[in-house]
């Protein structure tokens, strides 16, 4: 039996990791492009690390930059992938703002440099975009795919941007290339400095007399928060289909930042008014103040439903964050610093 090879960009982030796992289970050879760093940024997928020098070696990483054709061109001749999926971007909306260039740049001008690349090698392989609800930004919910986008920060711009390349290259050179557009999704592994991830962080430390408050921008907003670990079978799905099409992934319910917040803090048995307080820095010039995801598509024709919802992903992410904690034998540890610039 002829084993499929799939390449991902953006392995190193949390939906990288989770489909990297999905699909060595699956039997795949995973090739995944790692952008060099002068510190190591693998901790996700490090747990899957093999042995190179194994003849069954079925994980391969390879340096390589969005920013850099002549490197994917190459990349492509060399793995022949049967199935490309595009994760890599500059995913972080806030900072966005502060770096519009740079993110149109990678996670809009990323894409179409991967698609002309695949088009150079001639590789007859099928390709998943990670679109995003963030197009979507001013739309009033529910959100489909038949929602005319409104995108509301320089990231939802270069996605609009990235979704159209995906299409273009599937209506003129009849590419296999599908939109995933997919709704807030997360985990344990989400980054640090998105809201659900800061949130469960500080709920478990502060439970843990680490630290007292953390500050949070709008509480207002409302996502569709899904499990990222749940989300990345629906995009392997997009890939298996005859036809290639697009589809939103979504739980279909809606929740505010202080719905979240509540749950985490209640899950630990606090209030979460008695610790979250409000800093401006972390608002946005324009916000996306409510989406709720219609993924009734997705169930239709790819069989795929979510199980995880918002209450217990909140409650799962928190236990990920206490853990450690709890298991820590050195009592009041301080908060670790970071010279990072403060990105939300
Ligand atoms: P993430 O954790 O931020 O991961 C982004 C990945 O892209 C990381 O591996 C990162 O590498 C890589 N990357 C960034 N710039 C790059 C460049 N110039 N060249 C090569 N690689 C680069 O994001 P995620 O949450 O897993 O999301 C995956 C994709 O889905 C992204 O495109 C995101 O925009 C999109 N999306 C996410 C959500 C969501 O709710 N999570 C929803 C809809 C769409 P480093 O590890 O070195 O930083
Ligand atoms: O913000 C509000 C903030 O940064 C969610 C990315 O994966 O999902 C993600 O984008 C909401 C916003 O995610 C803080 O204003 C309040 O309304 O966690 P977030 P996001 O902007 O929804 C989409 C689908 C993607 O595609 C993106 O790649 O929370 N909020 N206070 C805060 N947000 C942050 N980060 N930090 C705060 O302190």
């Amino acid at each position: 039996m002829t084993v499929k090879k799939a390449l991902i960009t953006g392995i190193t982030g949390q939906d990288g990791s989770y489909l990297t796992e999905l699909l060595l289970q699956k039997n795949y050879q995973v090739h995944g492009i790692v952008r060099r760093a002068s510190t190591f940024n693998t901790q996700r997928i490090d747990h899957l690390y093999q042995d190179p020098h194994d003849k069954e070696i079925q994980l391969f990483t390879h340096y390589g930059d969005l920013s850099d054709s002549t490197r994917l061109v190459s990349l492509l001749e060399q793995v022949q992938p049967d199935e490309i999926y595009h994760l890599a971007a500059q995913s972080h909306v806030r900072v966005s703002f502060d770096e519009p260039e740079f993110t149109g740049n990678t996670t809009g001008l990323g894409t179409i440099r991967l698609l002309e690349a695949i088009r150079t090698v001639g590789l007859p392989c099928r390709f998943y975009q990670a679109s995003s609800s963030e197009m979507f930004g001013a739309a009033p919910p529910p959100q489909h795919e038949d929602t005319p986008f409104h995108p509301r920060s320089p990231y939802g711009v270069a996605k609009v941007y990235a979704y159209w390349a995906t299409r273009n290259y599937r209506e003129a050179y009849g590419m296999y290339a599908v939109n995933g557009i997919l709704f807030n999704h997360e985990s344990p592994r989400r980054g640090p400095t998105f809201v659900t991830r800061k949130i469960a962080t500080a709920a478990a430390r502060i439970k843990t007399g680490l630290q007292d408050s953390v500050y949070l921008g709008n509480l207002d907003a409302r996502r569709d928060w899904g499990y990222a670990a749940e989300y990345v079978e629906a995009m392997w799905l997009m890939l298996q289909q005859e036809q290639p099409d697009d589809y939103v992934i979504a739980t279909g319910t809606s929740y505010s930042v202080r719905d979240f917040a509540e749950h985490c803090f209640a899950h630990v048995g606090l209030d979460w008014r008695d610790h979250v307080r409000f800093d401006e820095r972390y608002l946005r010039p324009s916000e996306v103040e409510d989406l709720v995801g219609d993924a009734s598509k997705a169930h239709r024709m790819l069989g795929w439903k979510p199980t995880t919802h918002t209450p217990e992903l909140a409650r799962l992410m928190v236990d990920a964050e206490l853990k450690p904690l709890l298991r820590s034998s050195i009592p009041g540890t301080p908060q670790r610093a970071s010279l990072a610039p403060t990105a939300g």
